[in-house]
């Protein structure tokens, strides 16, 4: 009787290990099956001005191609997301994919006076 349940125990166990990393297969394997021609699922517009970009944070969903596009209302920028090669300059797009953080945005074009101001954040969630 308690040997039959020390048995059952032990199968559970073992269960749950193995769906555990189960799921974390799959998680890579739907990475890897991403087509490269990547449809955003929302877009994102971020508009910058002299000297400043129009909202304090972005806030974008992990893990899923997001099209951040610029708009430069007055005068010309740019923006980075430091610790990415993600760079627009101009009015221009590109679709991104993110992990989750809080990522700075920063004016990359020297557009003057108030150049350095030019800083946001993107926050991925
Ligand atoms: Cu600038």
């Amino acid at each position: 009787m308690h040997k039959k349940f020390a048995y059952f125990l032990t199968t559970v166990a073992l269960t749950l290990a193995i769906s555990a990393c189960g799921s974390g297969n799959e998680k890579e394997s739907e990475n890897s099956a991403a087509s490269p021609a990547v449809s955003a699922s929302q877009e994102v517009l971020i508009k910058a001005s002299n000297w400043e970009f129009d909202q304090q944070v972005y806030t974008i969903p992990k893990d899923t191609p997001v099209k951040l596009i610029l708009e430069n209302l007055e005068g010309a920028h740019g923006f980075e997301v430091v610790g990415t090669d993600i760079k627009i300059r101009g009015n221009n797009s590109e679709i991104v994919t993110l992990a989750a953080g809080t990522y700075e945005i920063k004016c990359n074009i020297m557009c003057g006076n108030g150049h350095s101001q030019m800083v946001t954040k993107l926050e991925v969630k």
